[in-house]
């Protein structure tokens, strides 16, 4: 009947108390004293037994255990005559007892310490041994996610995405926003385009939606008046990057509009902010520990956030010696050097831009009213990355089945879409968000699979 000690709970104050502990065994090492390092989740403490006639036959059993092994450590917490190197908690535990409760392989596909290295400790070892230690690749990464998964950044970064979809709930629920799930399965495609898994559902040909783009229209048609949705996303994704993936999680938002656009740019500065600066504040220990591993500076953002318009945004490049076209979209490329001239003109990694072309906008968009060339529509970046794509959409249904058209969809698979706008519809707008893309960009991370945790694109399926 004793209570269960979390290892981040262990703190000087219990000093001389018995204490019962679940973990994992970090590291194991021997000479006149045994020490076995014990892991839960991030937190690590430093457990000893000293060589004597009651510790011999407890030290033998240890000894043979493999790393990673689930073990159950009864002992007492000492304070340590000389501090504790490389464990999170500060004192020690003087084993009395240990049991085995499940064993991991002796030899494992990567260890935990090599999945946690970061290149700055590479190079070190490559400095003072003339020998690196070893690099685990993305790939091999993935390939043992289970693994991979346990060391202190990856247990940081995949809270951070916990927080950041809560911080988003949190946010909208206060103003009066409803929480909705749309369907999965679709007749057709409701982004056009080619990047959509097609199946077959009892014979009926289907599709796998590629945002809650149609139905969280329709939620507005329907009277709830302000809806979110976090669910997940299907792009049947033909590029192989570093921020692309086949399935991702998407925060959506729609919304009744009065005037203008400008209402749903103004929610997207509220909340946005909102999260990086419920980031920043309540999550230090995580992001301290990401940038442990992946050093990266803190995002700059503004407390009102800088909006451009396309227009000005072309001219910016076309300043800088870079050629777009003003009424194409911009390649990946622009969106960067764009991304660092607002940076040195505005200090902010984070702007909105707005009135993008209307002929690279999907069909549910609605023109500008003074220059159908352009539309009321816009995209969000952090870093120079997209992560929010929204606008006003078009709600008289004469236009959209046109629009529709225009752009090659099949008009006949959204026809219940289209209809819900004959029985009367208000101006709105919204916007989504790629969940993933949030937190890689804020910390500055190098490849979107590292906020997925079993991530999906075009060549992963497993595990
Ligand atoms: P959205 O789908 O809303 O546009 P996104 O971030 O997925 O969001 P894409 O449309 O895929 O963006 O791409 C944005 C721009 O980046 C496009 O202009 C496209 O040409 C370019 N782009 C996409 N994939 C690649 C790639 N693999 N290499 C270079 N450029 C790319
Ligand atoms: P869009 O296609 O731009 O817009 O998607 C919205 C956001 O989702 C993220 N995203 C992705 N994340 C990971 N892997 C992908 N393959 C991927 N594709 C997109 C990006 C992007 O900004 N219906 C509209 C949104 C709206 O207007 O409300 C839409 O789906 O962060």
């Amino acid at each position: 009947g004793k209570e269960w000690t979390d290892v981040s709970d262990l703190v000087e104050e219990m000093a001389g108390s018995e204490v019962l502990i679940r973990g994992r065994i970090n590291r194991l090492k021997s000479s006149k004293v045994l020490f076995l390092i014990l892991r839960q989740s991030g937190f690590t403490v430093q457990c000893v037994a000293k060589q004597s006639e009651e510790t011999d036959v407890m030290i033998k059993y240890l000894k043979q255990l493999s790393c990673e092994s689930f073990v159950d450590v009864i002992g007492v917490v000492v304070i340590p005559k000389d501090p504790v190197k490389g464990t999170t908690q500060q004192v020690e535990i003087q084993m009395r007892k240990v049991y085995c409760v499940n064993k991991a392989l002796t030899r494992l596909p990567i260890t935990v310490e090599d999945a946690a290295r970061s290149e700055e400790d590479i190079e070190k070892s490559l400095k003072d041994n003339k020998k690196a230690a070893p690099r685990v690749n993305q790939d091999t990464r993935l390939n043992n996610r289970v693994i991979d998964i346990r060391t202190p950044a990856n247990q940081a970064i995949f809270r951070l995405v916990c927080h950041v979809e809560n911080f988003f709930r949190e946010k909208l629920l206060s103003k009066a926003f409803v929480g909705i799930h749309t369907p999965k399965l679709m007749a057709g495609s409701s982004e056009g385009g080619s990047a959509v898994f097609r199946l077959e559902c009892k014979g009926q040909p289907a599709c796998l939606a590629q945002s809650p783009q149609l139905h969280k229209q329709m939620a507005i048609c329907g009277d709830l008046r302000r809806v979110f949705e976090i669910g997940p996303v299907f792009r049947a994704e033909d590029s192989f990057t570093h921020r692309h993936l086949c399935e991702f999680v998407g925060l959506d938002v729609e919304m009744e509009i009065h005037k203008h656009y400008s209402e749903i740019m103004d929610l997207v500065d509220e909340l946005f902010v909102f999260i990086f600066t419920s980031l920043n504040e309540k999550c230090k220990k995580e992001l301290e520990a990401v940038g442990k591993q992946y050093p990266f500076e803190p995002l700059k953002f503004l407390e009102k956030t800088l909006r451009l318009t396309f227009e000005e945004g072309v001219q910016m490049l076309k300043e800088a010696g870079v050629e777009v076209d003003p009424f194409g979209d911009l390649n990946t490329e622009s969106e960067r050097k764009l991304g660092q001239l607002v940076l040195e003109k505005y200090n902010t990694e984070f702007y909105i831009l707005h009135r993008y072309p209307t002929a690279v906008r999907p069909f549910y968009t609605m023109p500008c009213a003074d220059n159908p060339l352009y539309s009321n529509s816009f995209d969000v970046f952090i870093r120079g990355e997209e992560i929010i794509s929204g606008a006003q959409r078009v709600h008289i249904p004469e236009v959209l089945e046109k629009r529709a058209g225009e752009c090659g969809i099949d008009v006949k698979t959204i026809s219940t879409y289209i209809d819900s706008f004959r029985y009367g519809a208000p101006p709105h707008g919204g916007f989504g968000v790629g969940l993933e893309r949030v937190i890689m960009l804020f910390c500055a991370l190098n490849n979107i699979r590292k906020t997925s945790l079993f991530p999906r694109d075009p060549q992963r399926l497993t595990p």
